[in-house]
């Protein structure tokens, strides 16, 4: 087994005692890159990108290139803790794990033998792993009868939105964007959140391609394309319609792929026609011009493509405006080219064996209630009800920060901190959600289990191996679910499967196992131009601009613009947008606390239009207090033209105890749900400014 570790015949500098062990970035990010990781002694010296991969590259992100900084962070939680303050003080004591986990199986039993829905665990993509995601623990929860999470946080309504348009979470290969004579880079801050792909848009551009960004904030990527559209948040919908109007009346249309492969033309046509560049633009915030020059740049150019990422889907009409682009490739037939089309997510390529991970039959024919985790703040507050079943009165949390990520911090702060809840979370860092657990249960890093891995911006299947043995007193997510099904004597013989096995079955004879072995990545067979020939994987075999299925559930089944719930300039009292994307050199809240990184990102900050700062007496480096009738939120201010007039950006998810108050951006956003998905709108959210 040792000589399949492998060393990468493109690290010739390794002396006799290092080793060079393949893995995967588990990250929630589109790229999924492969993981060169360098260990010395069983230390793990230097972790890079896998040059050998194509996506990769040889290039990490600066986040991930840090990963050993965060690995033996001195904070790293190393050993099982118990609560010894009140909630969310953050004061606890290491227990051993024995002790810690007879105490938490004991506390889930007592709530299982009368109510298993009571549980609830709480989960998302901290790791993207199909092992320590949804794996084991699934079982668990399974068997027990738990309540079931709908994974809504980031991407379901643009994820409902490419299922009811294109059929499934699919798109162009993103190798083919290099080939393109325009890409619109749309929603999308490639340079953070994309960069892999952002690589080949810059290839592209050498060869002579356009690039086209339409983000409201004038971001390091969209300051790097030929044109930027800034745009007021929420308006993507309407945008793509007075795009859609113009490829009709100018006849930019490829009416033979149109008869052929899609479904609804008549009804979308008529739709598109009432969308004249006038009306989209005085929606958008834009010039009718400037929607004319877009739609003849993509009317006429092929290939074109679209990279669109979930940043627009963040808002009421999120779904809608993710299936209003999504038309716009058929209509041109952009598709017949392997470099044109669209691609927000590639992640329904892969043939997951997801009920052998995840064992739904455990349920044996008990139905439990799904929790939408975005509105996880109204849901722990509820008391029970027949509508909403039995109060919550225990949650697992791994692989997610909610205290810091979810939207309306103050009711979600209030749930945790309810003293009848029993909490725990497997976390690698005390984290604000980890501040109010009962137990803190130390989890391993990707460098020191195995994993294994599909993509949502590449069609490569990637495995991890573990690089370096548990630190402390670590343990895998999987084995933690492992160890409590033992002690409540569950006795399926899943239960004692163990993570290599996992990674075998995650794809079965899909994948070629050995291939993953020897380098880490295996790629999966699909085409080129996947629908140059229509056959989309919708129930019509075609690009539905009418959705049947969307109509069903009494929803538009035409793709529309949907305003926001606040939409820009309507309320007197809070007359400015917020939206809050990415900080570079975080993800999401994970990497807030590696000091290398922090001190690039230095402090949560407001970016506010010289106009609006003006008007508020309110220069760079002041304090702000930040507020709607959500809450309050202070932090200092950056006047910038990053920020369009009207609204103001509050860049990435800071840790709350970080913040100058102890709160973040969420403190503000709210829980309405998008249109399709029941996903959040963290961008759909006004505010007022004011020097503090
Ligand atoms: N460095 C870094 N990388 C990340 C992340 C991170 O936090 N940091 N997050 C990861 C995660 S969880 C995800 S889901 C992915 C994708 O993550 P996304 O959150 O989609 O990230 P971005 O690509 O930055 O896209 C957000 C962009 O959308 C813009 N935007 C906001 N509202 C609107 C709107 O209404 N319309 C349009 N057109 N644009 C709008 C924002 O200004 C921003 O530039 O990235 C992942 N990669
Ligand atoms: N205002 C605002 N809020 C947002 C967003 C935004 O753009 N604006 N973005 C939203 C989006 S797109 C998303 S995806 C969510 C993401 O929010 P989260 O899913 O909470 O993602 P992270 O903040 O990265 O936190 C992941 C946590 O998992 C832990 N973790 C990582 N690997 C493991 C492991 O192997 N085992 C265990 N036990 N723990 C592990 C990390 O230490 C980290 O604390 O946030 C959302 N919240
Ligand atoms: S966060 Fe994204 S870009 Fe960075 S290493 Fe991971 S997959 Fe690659
Ligand atoms: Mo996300």
């Amino acid at each position: 087994m040792s000589s399949a570790i492998g060393i990468s015949p493109s690290v010739s500098l390794l002396k006799a005692s290092q080793q060079v062990v393949r893995g995967a970035c588990p990250h929630d990010c589109p790229d999924t890159c492969s993981l060169l990781t360098t260990v010395e002694n069983g230390v793990a010296i230097k972790v890079s990108g896998n040059p050998a991969h194509r996506p990769t590259d040889g290039v990490l992100c600066n986040k991930v290139s840090r990963y050993t900084e965060r690995t033996y962070h001195p904070d790293r939680v190393l050993q099982p803790l118990k609560r010894v303050g009140p909630k969310g003080a953050g004061r606890f004591e290491p227990v051993s794990w024995d002790e810690a986990m007879s105490d938490i199986v004991s506390r889930l039993s007592a709530i299982a033998a009368r109510e298993p829905q009571a549980i609830l665990p709480y989960s998302y993509a901290g790791t993207m792993g199909l092992v320590q995601g949804d794996g084991m623990a699934a079982r668990f929860f399974h068997k027990l009868g738990a309540s079931l999470l709908d994974r809504t946080i980031c991407s379901s309504a643009g994820g409902e939105a490419l299922t009811q348009t294109l059929g499934a979470k699919v798109g162009m290969k993103v190798e083919f964007f290099a080939e393109a004579k325009l890409i619109l880079v749309w929603g999308s801050n490639s340079i953070t959140s994309n960069l892999h792909f952002w690589r080949l848009a810059q290839e592209a551009k050498r060869k002579g391609a356009k690039l086209v960004c339409i983000d409201p904030r004038r971001t390091e990527t969209a300051e790097k394309c030929h044109e930027h559209l800034q745009l007021l948040p929420g308006t993507d919908a309407a945008l793509a319609l007075g795009l859609m109007h113009e490829l009709v009346v100018n006849d930019w249309l490829d009416h033979d792929y149109i008869a052929q492969h899609t479904k609804g033309w008549e009804a979308l046509r008529e739709r598109a026609l009432r969308w004249g560049p006038e009306r989209a633009a005085a929606i958008c915030g834009l010039a009718p011009e400037q929607i004319r020059t877009l739609a003849r740049d993509y009317g006429t150019t092929q290939p074109a493509a679209i990279r669109l990422n979930y940043g627009m889907q963040r808002v009421r009409g999120g779904g809608n405006a993710v299936r209003a682009i999504t038309c716009l490739p058929a209509l041109t037939g952009a598709w017949r080219h392997r470099a044109g089309g669209a691609l927000l997510s590639s992640s329904g390529t892969f043939p997951v064996n997801k009920a052998a991970l995840q064992r739904p039959d455990l349920l044996a024919g008990r139905t439990p209630r799904t929790i939408n985790m975005s509105t996880i703040g109204d849901d722990l507050l509820r008391a029970s009800s027949a509508a909403f079943g039995p109060r919550i009165e225990a949650l697992v949390v791994y692989n997610t920060n909610p205290v810091a990520v979810a939207p309306e911090s103050s009711k979600v702060v209030s749930g945790f901190a309810r003293e009848d809840l029993f909490t725990v979370v497997l976390e690698h860092f005390q984290t604000d959600t980890a501040d109010y657990a009962d137990y803190i249960l130390p989890a391993t890093t990707q460098l020191e289990h195995w994993d294994v891995h599909l993509a949502y911006g590449h069609t490569d299947v990637l495995l991890n191996r573990p690089a370096i043995a548990p630190i402390g007193q670590a343990k895998p997510n999987s084995q933690v679910f492992r160890e409590l099904a033992k002690r409540m004597g569950f006795t399926e013989p899943c239960f004692t499967q163990d993570d290599e096995n996992m990674c075998r079955m995650a794809y079965g004879d899909r994948i070629d196992f050995d291939v993953l072995l020897e380098q880490g990545f295996a790629s999966l067979n699909f085409p080129d131009a996947p629908f140059a020939q229509g056959g989309f994987p919708t129930a019509s075999g075609k690009c539905e601009f009418f959705s049947e299925a969307l109509a069903r559930q009494g929803l538009d089944g035409l793709p529309d613009h949907l305003p926001n719930y606040e939409v820009p300039g309507t309320s007197a009292l809070y007359p400015l947008a917020m939206i809050s994307p990415p900080a570079r050199n975080f993800l999401n809240s994970s990497f807030v606390n590696v000091p290398s990184l922090q001190a690039i990102e230095r402090e949560p900050l407001l970016e506010i239009h010289v106009n609006d700062a003006q008007t508020r007496g309110i220069v760079t480096g002041a304090v702000v207090r930040v507020f709607n009738d959500r809450g309050e939120y202070r932090c200092k201010a950056h006047v910038s033209d990053r920020a369009r007039p009207g609204v103001v950006n509050g860049l990435g998810v800071w840790w709350r105890k970080l913040g100058l108050d102890g709160t973040n951006v969420n403190q503000l956003t709210s829980q309405r749900l998008t249109d399709m998905g029941r996903g959040p709108v963290f961008y759909d959210c006004l505010v007022e400014v004011q020097a503090a």
